[in-house]
C-alpha cells in the first residue's frame, strides 16, 4: 500500500492545521454533498446486475501541506549553524546565547525541522550560522523546496521564524526544476532602497493585478509588529480577486474556478516545481550594526507551510507519496505522473486537460478507446450494458448531457429509461453547461 497524502476539507488556520490534516481523511468520508467541488473523478449514476452507468467529472486532489513532501536544499552548504560549533545570540540581548553543534542531538538545527510536526510549546527550528561567520560579506541563504513535479499553490504560504523576521527576503518559484527562477513576492523593511520597488500590500491589489509581483513592508517594515513571527505569501487574497462579487444569482458558485480557467496567467503564477526562499538580510533592529556582537544576527525558521496540491490536469483526486515522489493516481484512462497523456489503447482523440467548467462537475475530457468513432462527441457519461466494471467490451453511449433527450441512439442496452439514467437538472445547470461548452471551445 502506498500512503495517500492526507487531505483536509476546508483549509484551516495554522495552529489547528496539523490536527485537521489528519482528520481530513475521515471527514471526507462524510455525506457527498459536503465534498468540495472536483473531489470525485467518477460517479455511478445507475447500477444493476447487468447495466451500469457512470459519469466522469473533472477532479483534483485536496489541499495538503506540500512542504512535508519536498526535498529541501539549503545553500550555501555550510550555512546551517553548528559546524564548527558556535554561539547564536538574541538580537535584543547579545549575552543571551545558545550553542549550536551539529554533532550534538538537541544542539543541532537541520533543515527538516522546518517541516516537522510542531508540538505546542516546543518549537523545533532550522538555524543559520550567524553573521559572525560571513562578515563583512552579507549573510545570505537560499532554502529550496523541490517536488520534482508540478504542484499548485492553493492557500497562503506561511513561513514562521524563530528569530525576528528578516529585513530582506524574496520568495521565488521555478517551473523547470530550478533552471530558471521568477519572483513571487519581495519583502523588505524598505522596498525602495532594497529592491527599487514601491511598497504594496496584497490587500490593495486590484483584480487586474492578480498575478502582479509586489514588494511588501508588512512583514519587516517599521510598522510590522515585533511579536509576530510569520511571513506570508497571500495566495487567497489573490484568488479572492477572481471571485468577483457581481455575478448574477445562480452563477456565483462557478467562481473562482471558472475564472481560473479563463485566466491562464493565474494558473501559471500558482504552478511550480520548486519554491525558493532567498534570505538576503537578517533583522538588525535598526540601521546600526553591532560589529562586536555579530552572533546576534542570523536566521531561524521553525515552520514552513505550503498548502497546495499535485497538478494532475484535473484527472486525479488523489496524489500519493511513494519512494520520495508525489504521483497522481490517474483516472479517466490517463497516465503519467501528472496524467498528461492517454493510456495505451485509449487514444482515439487527442489528450486534453480536464476543465473546471461547467461548475461544479467540470468536463472530464476522458480518453477514449482506440476503436471509438472518430467523431465521438465530448461526452462525460459512459455506460455499459455488460458489466459495471470498466473493460474493453464496454460500449459507449452517445450520452453527452446536452444530448440527453436523444439517448437511445448508439447507446448500449436501452433497457433502462433515460429518466432513470439522467435525473432531471435545473435550467440553471443546463445554461451553465452550454456556456461552459462555449468557453471550452474558446479556450482549447
Ligand atoms: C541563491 O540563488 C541565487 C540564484 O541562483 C544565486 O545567485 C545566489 O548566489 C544564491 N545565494 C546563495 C547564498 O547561495
Ligand atoms: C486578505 O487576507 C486577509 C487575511 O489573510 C483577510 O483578512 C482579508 O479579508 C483578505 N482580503 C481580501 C480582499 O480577500
Ligand atoms: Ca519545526
Amino acid at each position: 500500500m502506498v500512503p495517500t497524502v492526507p487531505t483536509g476539507l476546508a483549509w484551516p488556520d495554522e495552529p489547528l492545521r496539523r490536527v485537521l490534516l489528519l482528520l481530513g481523511a475521515a471527514l471526507s468520508l462524510g455525506s457527498a454533498s459536503q465534498l468540495p467541488p472536483y473531489s470525485r473523478c467518477k460517479v455511478t449514476v445507475h447500477s444493476s446486475d447487468d447495466v451500469a452507468a457512470w459519469e466522469y467529472h473533472s477532479c483534483q486532489p485536496q489541499t495538503t501541506d506540500l512542504a512535508r513532501y519536498a526535498r529541501i536544499h539549503v545553500d550555501p552548504m555550510d550555512i546551517t549553524c553548528g559546524k564548527p560549533p558556535e554561539n547564536i545570540c538574541a538580537l535584543e540581548n547579545p549575552y543571551l546565547c545558545a550553542e549550536c553543534d551539529v554533532s550534538m542531538l538537541g544542539l543541532s538545527h537541520p533543515p527538516h525541522l522546518m517541516v516537522d510536526a510542531e508540538v505546542p510549546d516546543t518549537s523545533t527550528f532550522w538555524q543559520s550560522a550567524s553573521w559572525h561567520r560571513t562578515h563583512p560579506e552579507p549573510l545570505r541563504a537560499n532554502i529550496t523546496f523541490s517536488w520534482g513535479r508540478e504542484v499548485e499553490l492553493t492557500h497562503d504560504v506561511v513561513i514562521t521564524f524563530q528569530s525576528r523576521r528578516p529585513a530582506a527576503l524574496v520568495l521565488e518559484r521555478s517551473r523547470d526544476h530550478g533552471r530558471s527562477w521568477r519572483p513571487l513576492q519581495f519583502y523588505a523593511d524598505d522596498c525602495l532602497e532594497e529592491f527599487g520597488m514601491e511598497q504594496r500590500r496584497a490587500l490593495d491589489l486590484l483584480s487586474e493585478d492578480v498575478t502582479k509581483v509586489i514588494c511588501t513592508e508588512e512583514y519587516s517594515g517599521s510598522f510590522a509588529s515585533k511579536g509576530i513571527r510569520t511571513v506570508r505569501m497571500e495566495i487567497q487574497n489573490r484568488t479572492a480577486l477572481l471571485a468577483g462579487p457581481r455575478l448574477p444569482p445562480g452563477r456565483v458558485s462557478a467562481s473562482p474556478y471558472g475564472r481560473m480557467t479563463a485566466n491562464p496567467a493565474l494558473r501559471d503564477f500558482l504552478t511550480l516545481t520548486d519554491l525558493r526562499l532567498s534570505l538576503l538580510r537578517p533583522a538588525t533592529g535598526g540601521t546600526f550594526i553591532d560589529k562586536e556582537n555579530l552572533q546576534k544576527y542570523h536566521y531561524a525558521i521553525s515552520d514552513v507551510l505550503v498548502p497546495g496540491r499535485c497538478q494532475c490536469n484535473l484527472h486525479a483526486s488523489e496524489c500519493v507519496f511513494n519512494a520520495g515522489r508525489l504521483a497522481c493516481v490517474c483516472q479517466h484512462r490517463t497516465a503519467g505522473p501528472d496524467c498528461s497523456k492517454c493510456q495505451r489503447g485509449f487514444r482515439s482523440r487527442r489528450w486534453r486537460q480536464g476543465s473546471y467548467l461547467p461548475y461544479p462537475m467540470g468536463s472530464a475530457n476522458v480518453c477514449l478507446p482506440n476503436n471509438a468513432p472518430a467523431a465521438f462527441p465530448n461526452h462525460e457519461r459512459i455506460w455499459s450494458s455488460s458489466s459495471p466494471l470498466e473493460g474493453s467490451q464496454r460500449r459507449l453511449g452517445d450520452a453527452e448531457v446536452t444530448h440527453r433527450q436523444g439517448l437511445g441512439h448508439g447507446g448500449g442496452g436501452g433497457a433502462i429509461s433515460h429518466a432513470a439514467l439522467w435525473p432531471s437538472v435545473s435550467s440553471v445547470e443546463n445554461k451553465e453547461h452550454s456556456s461552459g461548452t462555449q468557453v471550452l471551445n474558446f479556450i482549447f
